[in-house]
């Protein structure tokens, strides 16, 4: 069939609005009509060409919501007419990764999910007869797209897709990184370093479990008043510190913080957030994405003195079991989703997204079809 989708041909180029041809589902595999779809910092960060697992062309895109069209040949868990929530990080609730409790990184799809492609390794994307790469098994940036049935998350019919769209990524991964990753307790000071479309759900997640000190850093102050909003309690902007950034948060929480979060994506920081953190208890939990060849360091001495480094991907959701909770907790009023979409538009704008969010201007902007 035709479908209408933003295609990024080659790194660091604008995307291109195109009429690609996408193939129906085969064995435990899923058509769904993408309603709306999130643009996140990650997806800007692939189209840099930092992404080792970088590939093009491709149709990007990894926070949407959308309907289920047709189910291929096996699939029981769907039926045309569901709703559903893409997952870039599958649940098959069989692999030894699912089984294990330990951790929400199932493994069932991840090697072709990488290599761009959908687990029979083709793709099910074309333009002119050339393949076109899926991205991160989900390729929101189309109003059809082909997902397998495990990285579907079926969620209820009377959620807004142009809200909802958003937990497939950075309402989950901000919100479950302190609930599930974390597992930050109420009274806890906690440093959100970066407060973008993750960091504000890092901040509202440490306000629902009752943290006392919620500390905000940015160096874009007009990020300021949003966050406040959701629950920070005192700002930061490490351009007007005098001195030293860590020093200044150990003293601000009396001691450093019993969690922090990085948001960013910026190793440099990721080095303040381990050692912001209290000796002997304190968890830095690394969110943010960094390019190719990028690396962390810090002295032992900080690991040997108590402080944890640890990441989360997807805030350590099972996405088929969570997924549909998080999409409760939104209807029910529990979350705020509406105040951090800050701007919407049809497919044809898409590049004026990654323009805003790259001049710091939105938080999360949404794209409809
Ligand atoms: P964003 O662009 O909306 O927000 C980033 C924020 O960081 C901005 O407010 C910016 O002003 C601030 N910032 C930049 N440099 C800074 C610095 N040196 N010090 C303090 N603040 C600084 O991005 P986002 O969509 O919130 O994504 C944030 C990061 O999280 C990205 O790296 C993204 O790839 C990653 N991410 C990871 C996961 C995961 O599962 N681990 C999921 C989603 C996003
Ligand atoms: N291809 C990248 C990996 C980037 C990455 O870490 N992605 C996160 C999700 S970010 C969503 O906005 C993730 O889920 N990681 C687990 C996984 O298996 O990819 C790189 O740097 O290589
Ligand atoms: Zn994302």
């Amino acid at each position: 069939m035709d479908v209408k989708a933003a295609v990024a041909f080659e790194a660091g180029k604008n995307l291109s609005i195109e009429t690609v041809q996408l193939e129906g589902p085969k064995e435990g595999e899923v058509l769904v009509e993408i309603k709306a779809t999130g643009v996140c910092h990650t997806d800007a960060y692939t189209l840099s060409g930092k992404d080792p697992e970088g590939l093009f062309p491709a149709i990007l895109g990894h926070e949407g919501a959308g309907i289920v069209v047709e189910v291929g040949p096996g699939v029981k868990s769907l039926k045309q007419g569901d709703h559903v929530i893409p997952l870039y990080i599958p649940e098959c609730r069989q692999c030894e990764y699912c089984l294990s409790l330990k951790t929400n990184l199932c493994q069932a799809v991840r090697a072709t999910q990488g290599r761009g492609l959908m687990p029979d390794g083709s793709s099910r994307f074309s333009f002119d007869g050339r393949e076109i790469f899926h991205y991160m098994g989900t390729s929101t940036f189309a109003n059809y797209t082909v997902v397998p049935e495990i990285a579907l998350a079926k969620i209820r019919k009377d959620a807004p897709f142009d809200k909802v769209c958003y937990i497939g990524c950075g309402v989950t991964t901000g919100i479950g990184a302190v609930i599930n990753t974390a597992k930050v307790e109420p009274g806890s000071k906690v440093v959100v370093f970066g407060l973008g479309g993750i960091g504000l759900n890092v901040i509202q997640g440490a306000k629902m479990v009752g943290a006392d000190m919620i500390i905000g850093v940015d160096i874009n102050p007009s990020k300021r008043e949003l966050a406040e909003k959701f629950g920070m309690t005192h700002f930061v902007n490490p351009k007007e510190v005098d001195g030293d950034i860590v020093a200044c948060l150990v003293d601000l929480t009396n001691g450093g913080a019993d969690y922090s979060f990085e948001c960013i994506g910026n190793v440099q920081v990721m080095r303040q957030a381990l050692e912001c953190c209290h000796k002997g208890w304190g968890v830095a939990t690394i969110i943010g994405v960094a390019g190719s060849g990028e690396e962390i360091s810090t002295r032992p001495f900080q690991l040997v003195t108590g402080r944890v480094w640890k990441g989360t991907a997807f805030g350590g959701a099972r996405g088929r079991t969570d997924v549909p909770k998080i999409v409760d907790w939104y209807m029910e009023g529990k979350i705020n989703i509406d105040d951090l979409i800050t701007h919407v538009m049809p497919v044809e704008q898409i590049n004026d997204a990654f323009e805003l969010m790259h001049q710091g201007k939105s938080i999360r902007s949404v794209i409809t079809f």
